[in-house]
């Protein structure tokens, strides 16, 4: 039977846990408090003690009032300042420096102190502890420092005014509804409380295709939205709203939008400082422009320096930035011509301007050069803008990964992300952690952060799939350690999920099996999008290949895939040259990319010794076998998890195997009736 009640409302921190250190260690509460994130990570710790843990946890100072007050403590919280501070009780404490948002929590046996280094490095102790405690990492002796490796660790919410939301596969928004800001105050709370846990500090909550929420910077919506950062501010978490550059247009009465016209900053700077009388602490902006019918600066003959450094300007005052998205392109290309390659326009935009962004503008770059595929070269952007701000873009709802039908553990893929050397004397994930390593001094030229698309919406359990809360949670974790493996993520994810046992041991294996799985059946070997138009959810091996998007596989019977070596549309070069090499040769490319980079015939000979052709079909029988393995391990669970749990999975597995087989016939038939080889294991191949 399951030990813990698993309730999926409370994702990674369920109930029923049993503490493992001295009780005694419990016995009094000594916090600072005195400013919300303070008084909040005291809470945290109280209520979380004692809901999740069953532990009471007196508090002994004044704050508390109750119980315990006046009793000798045992257990101390607050800033390092405070608790190095001899006036206090708490004077013979030795605190190590913490860099900024970090933490120490030390457990010897007269008591447990948890110091942060300021405000939210306190709350992240407590969730730390929190986290240690409920799977049995905690004894008397433990003396753990941590802070965030990433400073900006955003999410990107794509929620619309109506209610709906842009790729969102779990219920409504939980920000709107039918055209206001409508929200439950105690939802919001448990979303602030699941982010901090994680460790996640920026929330912009509208889309990044603003339309109808252009009206939110406005008077009469902005004291609702304003009631949001209410809500998100203890927990350490600031706003960003989603902008629509043609404001001045749309809600300000003028004819233009145009960034170098005075009328149109001046309105930005005005509507800027009502924005701020409402929100004092918004973090900025964030502007999708010049992109999929958004407009920008490009309307107006301006660059994308012009137009962010405008915002910049206005936001300035206040202490806010303006995250520029790169995610611009010409969505109207005619798929007959070949000499112009989507993949380019990132590089060939933004590169150029490296150095002409004002201080306070980020540019936001999605992972790769296309759109969040299964697989994607990393952006050649990384590294070679070495005078810009520079944020790293991520999906964690599942767009183009099995729209949370399919299980799909992110966290694989962004782990190799990570771990990518830019060529540029840096892995993407030394490029995250210098930033804060070297405090403030260390600016320009690196990259600041990440930010993710998240996948949440009104379902009761938040995700729709509830394995994939694995996702959200570990995207916050990568955030806060950028050198943390998928296996870690998915070991402590499914511990705090289902207790430690055997239930948690299977859904992480799970897990770790459902990205190679998911990756084996969908396109092959990184050529992208083959999936339906529009939705993006099953199979349509040319769905895109006809159509303005740019996104081709040219396959034919002789041949698949683009050539984007230095002979082809020329992408490779916009690597170093260490890395446009390795690229640019078809026998060293990775196998994940060959499609991407190279046009093969499929006789060419791949690492392993057979054939693209081969590879094409065993991967696709493999994945939808190893798709099946997955299910069958979580049948292993019937009856040891509630019904209300292990019911709702069992029928998206299912739904997954149906969508595998059709990934696996379809793209096994289009390229056997181009090439009319079979496979050499005479598997079922529809002719
Ligand atoms: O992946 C594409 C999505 C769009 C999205 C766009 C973007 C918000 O299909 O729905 O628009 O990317 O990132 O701007």
């Amino acid at each position: 039977m399951y030990t813990i009640a698993v309730n999926p409302y409370h994702c990674w921190l369920q109930a029923g846990f049993k503490p493992d250190i001295p009780p005694h260690l419990f016995s009094g509460l000594y916090a600072e408090s005195g400013t919300p994130v303070l008084s909040q990570a005291a809470a945290e710790l109280t209520e979380g003690l004692s809901r999740r843990f069953g532990t009471a946890l007196p508090r002994t100072d004044n704050a508390g009032g109750g119980a315990g007050a006046g009793a000798s403590p045992t257990f101390f919280l607050g800033t390092a300042a405070f608790l190095r501070d001899s006036s206090s009780e708490t004077a013979s404490f030795t605190v190590p420096n913490l860099p900024p948002e970090g933490f120490w929590i030390q457990i010897t046996e007269p008591r447990v102190v948890i110091a942060g280094a300021d405000g939210p490095g306190t709350l992240y102790g407590v969730f730390r502890f929190l986290s240690l405690l409920a799977r049995g990492r905690l004894t008397v002796g433990t003396e753990i420092t941590d802070a965030p490796g990433a400073a900006f660790r955003a999410l990107n919410h794509w929620d619309n005014i109506e209610g709906t939301i842009e790729r969102g596969y779990a219920g409504p928004s939980v920000f709107f509804k039918d055209g206001e800001v409508d929200f439950s105050p105690e939802r919001l709370t448990d979303y602030a409380r699941l982010m901090a846990s994680v460790g996640l500090n920026i929330l912009s909550i509208n889309n990044v295709n603003v339309r109808t929420s252009t009206k939110l910077i406005s008077a009469a919506y902005l004291p609702r939205v304003a009631a949001i950062a209410n809500i998100f501010r203890p927990f350490g978490i600031r706003l960003m709203l989603s902008v629509n550059f043609t404001a001045p247009e749309r809600i300000g009465g003028l004819d233009t939008s145009d960034p170098l016209d005075p009328r149109v900053a001046a309105w930005w700077q005005q509507q800027t400082a009502l924005v701020y009388r409402h929100i004092p602490d918004l973090a900025g902006y964030l502007i999708k422009a010049d992109s999929e019918g958004e407009g920008g600066p490009f309307r107006y003959g301006r660059t994308h320096a012009d137009g962010a450094n405008m915002l910049g300007k206005a936001l300035l005052p206040f202490g806010g930035r303006c995250i520029w998205r790169c995610f611009v392109y010409n969505c109207t290309q005619d798929w007959r011509d070949t000499s112009f390659d989507r993949a380019s326009a990132a590089y060939d935009i933004f590169q150029p301007l490296d150095g002409a962004f004002d201080d306070n503008v980020a540019l936001q770059i999605k992972f790769g050069p296309y759109d969040f595929q299964v697989r994607e070269p990393v952006s050649p952007l990384f590294g070679a803008l070495k005078k810009t701000r520079c944020i790293m873009e991520l999906q964690v709802t599942q767009e183009y990964t099995g729209q949370q039908i399919d299980l799909c553990f992110l966290p694989w893929m962004w782990q190799d992300v990570m771990a990518y050397d830019t060529g540029h004397g840096a892995t993407i994930q030394e490029m995250l952690i210098r930033r804060t390593r070297g405090g403030e001094a260390a600016v320009s030229g690196t990259l600041e952060g990440l930010s993710a698309i998240p996948n949440i919406g009104l379902d009761l359990n938040w995700t729709g799939h509830t394995l994939a809360q694995a996702n959200l949670y570990g995207y916050g974790r990568l955030c806060w350690n950028p050198g943390i493996s998928a296996a870690e993520i998915a070991a402590e994810w499914s511990v705090l999920s289902f207790g430690p046992g055997p239930a948690a041991d299977t859904v992480r294996d799970m897990l770790l099996a459902s990205y190679p799985a998911y990756q084996k059946y969908t396109a092959p070997f990184g050529v992208c999008f083959m999936c339906k138009p529009n939705h993006h959810y099953g199979p349509s091996v040319e769905g895109y290949e006809f159509d303005r998007w740019g996104t081709y596989h040219r396959a034919n019977r002789e041949a698949v895939g683009v050539d984007r070596t230095k002979t082809g549309t020329g992408y490779t070069a916009q690597y170093p040259p260490a890395i446009a090499a390795l690229y640019d040769d078809p026998k060293r490319c990775p196998d994940e990319a060959l499609l991407f980079i190279h046009r093969l015939r499929y006789d060419f000979v791949m690492k392993n010794g057979k054939t693209l052709l081969q590879n094409i079909y065993d991967t696709h029988f493999e994945g939808y076998a190893e798709a099946e393995a997955i299910a069958a391990k979580w049948k292993t669970l019937q009856g040891t998890l509630p019904p209300d749990v292990y019911e709702p999975v069992a029928e998206r597995l299912l739904r997954q195997l149906e969508n595998a087989r059709e990934w696996r016939d379809q793209v096994n038939t289009y390229f056997f009736r181009h090439t009319l080889i079979p496979d050499d294991q005479g598997r079922t191949i529809y002719p």
